[in-house]
């Protein structure tokens, strides 16, 4: 048998034994953004406020690990309204928007209900009604099924807008005033990909209306830009997010594509693969917008028991993002 260099696969070095180097380049801006911190903070504000339970429709955030935590403090996650029961208990929508529909069903049962929306989302919403109300068919350019993508659509009557998920579905668009048309689109896409979609939407319908560059939030964009700076240096790229956050998704596609031969999406440490990361020296790490840092540093620590951890950031650019909370749990409104 031949000695090998690199960590065993499947557990920890000794503490005796002498760990192979490993260089952890941690992207900036990652993790949280303002309008997860602001939903957050909706539900424990909430909690303090009515005690518990208080009732949040569809997960206030796509993080396993932020939801049970909530869960733990007294919130209870429902699909749709019907589960939630009468009474004062209120009812949170979760940052990635709703419907007009969701409100106006609250509203019939006399439901208490506050909006964890993100402004970035509600100002999607506003565009979408402002060309509406101009009499222009909106396309809406994102991805089907998305709780965002529910939303937004939702806020015209069925008809007035269309969804666009990728570049091929717009040779098929046979709009009825083609020079009628505006587009909006979903805050988490991918940055490049939009830029053909809008490309491609602009060489076919020149008189469309639409938003200067697209509705991609700042979070988003910047912390596709933090990948793409780091990805031409390393082996490897770790994502923490979980699977059914868009653009924590996004983030592992940015690094695939620059090239990187091995790009994960985890939760938590526990999920990675060590066999995978055997080989590596470079190691990329980031996080979704709506993954805690804690969950970052975790996944630091369980590196550095299987290697020789220096940890450098990759920063791109500083955020002071942030949203105020919902009028009604504002400290002076909630006294
Ligand atoms: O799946 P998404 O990336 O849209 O959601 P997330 O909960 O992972 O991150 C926050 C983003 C929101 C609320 C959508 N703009
Ligand atoms: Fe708002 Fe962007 Fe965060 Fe979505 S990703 S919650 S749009 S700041």
């Amino acid at each position: 048998m031949t000695a090998s260099l690199t960590p065993s696969a499947d557990a920890a070095q000794p503490a005796s034994a002498a760990k192979p180097p490993l260089e952890i380049l941690l992207c900036a801006p990652r993790g949280f953004c303002a309008g997860v911190v602001r939903a957050i903070d909706v539900v424990e504000r909430a909690l303090a406020i009515y005690g518990p339970p208080v009732y949040v429709r569809h997960e206030i955030v796509h993080n396993k690990y932020v939801v049970e935590s909530l869960k733990r403090k007294g919130a209870v996650f429902v699909r749709e309204l019907d589960e939630v029961p009468d009474g004062q208990a209120p009812v949170i929508f979760s940052a990635h928007g709703v419907a007009k529909t969701v409100p106006a069903n609250a509203v019939s049962r006399n439901l208490v209900t506050i909006d964890a929306t993100c402004p970035l989302v509600t100002k999607v919403h506003r565009e979408a009604e402002i060309h509406h109300k101009r009499g222009r068919h909106v396309l809406l350019v994102g991805h089907s099924g998305h709780p965002e993508v529910v939303g937004t659509m939702g806020q015209l009557p069925k008809g007035s807008i269309t969804l666009v998920e990728d570049i091929d579905q717009i040779e098929a668009l046979t709009p009825e005033d083609p020079d009628n048309l505006a587009w909006v689109t979903q805050t988490t896409l991918s940055v490049d990909d939009t830029r053909h979609i809008v490309a491609a939407l602009k060489a076919k319908f020149p008189n469309i209306t639409g938003p200067h560059k697209d509705d991609i939030c700042y979070a988003t964009t910047n912390r596709q830009e933090a990948v793409k700076q780091v990805a031409p240096l390393v082996d490897a790229l770790i994502v923490v997010g979980s699977s059914n956050s868009s653009n924590s998704q996004r983030l592992r596609e940015v690094a695939e594509r620059v090239g990187v031969p091995i790009t994960r999406l985890v939760n938590r440490a526990e999920e990675i693969d060590w066999d995978a990361f055997a080989n590596i020296r470079k190691l990329g790490l980031t996080a979704g917008a709506s993954a805690p840092e804690v969950l970052v540093e975790e996944i630091i620590d369980a590196f550095a028991t299987r290697y020789d951890v220096t940890v450098d950031t990759v920063s791109t650019v500083i955020e002071d993002m942030s949203f105020p909370l919902p009028r009604e749990l504002r400290s002076e409104a909630a006294e």
